[in-house]
């Protein structure tokens, strides 16, 4: 297994309870606090997390802000928007979600992280299929991993078992590659 590989982990879990340097939030773009994950978080961090998302404002699909953890273990949350999958032609929705990734690993590196968990962007809500959308994040992950400034560890945190089934599978597939 390659440096990449040993990188990039999937797990099942609540995102609000991992111990890592940054957990990235699925938002929107007027970054107002939202259900499904955004909620979560939310409710994890405490009131100051809307309040500094507010503050910032604005982030449009496929880019990343940061904002402290608060109440988090996480000593930072990355904001970043996916796009809605019926509202896009379908190779933007690949690019979009791909640049969703690739702007939080670099804002993360900007910020020293070393660990990272991402919950799997755009396929609640926003509705873009999670067989594809695995796909997507996990090859823009490891073609982030094979940098210089690549974190130790980029975790996909997954809510459900078969959420988690996709993600190694895409996993299986990039190895294989
Ligand atoms: N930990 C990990 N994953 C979770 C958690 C959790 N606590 N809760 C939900 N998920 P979604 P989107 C999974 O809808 O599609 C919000 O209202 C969930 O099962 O949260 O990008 C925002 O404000 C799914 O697999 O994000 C936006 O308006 C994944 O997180 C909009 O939803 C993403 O689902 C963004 O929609």
């Amino acid at each position: 297994m390659g440096a990449p590989f040993s990188r990039l982990t999937v797990v099942r879990a609540d995102i609000t309870t991992l111990d890592v340097d940054a957990i990235v939030n699925a938002a929107n773009s007027k970054l107002i606090p939202g259900g499904g994950v955004d909620g979560a978080i939310n409710k994890a961090a405490g009131p100051e997390l809307g309040r500094a998302m507010m503050a910032i404002g604005r982030c449009p699909t496929g880019e990343a802000v940061i904002t402290p953890g608060f109440k988090l273990a996480a000593q930072h949350v990355i904001h970043t928007v996916a796009p809605v999958f019926s509202q896009h032609k379908e190779a933007d929705v690949w690019r979009l979600l791909g640049n969703c990734y690739r702007n939080s690993l670099a804002l993360a590196a900007e910020h020293g992280v070393a660990t990272i968990a991402f919950p799997s962007l755009g396929t609640g809500v926003y509705g873009i299929p999670i067989n594809r959308a695995a796909g997507v994040a996990v090859d823009a992950a490891f073609q982030h991993a094979d940098g210089r400034d690549a974190p130790s560890r980029i975790v996909f945190c997954c809510f459900s078992d078969g959420d988690a089934e996709h993600y190694r599978a895409a996993l299986a597939a990039r190895r294989g590659a």
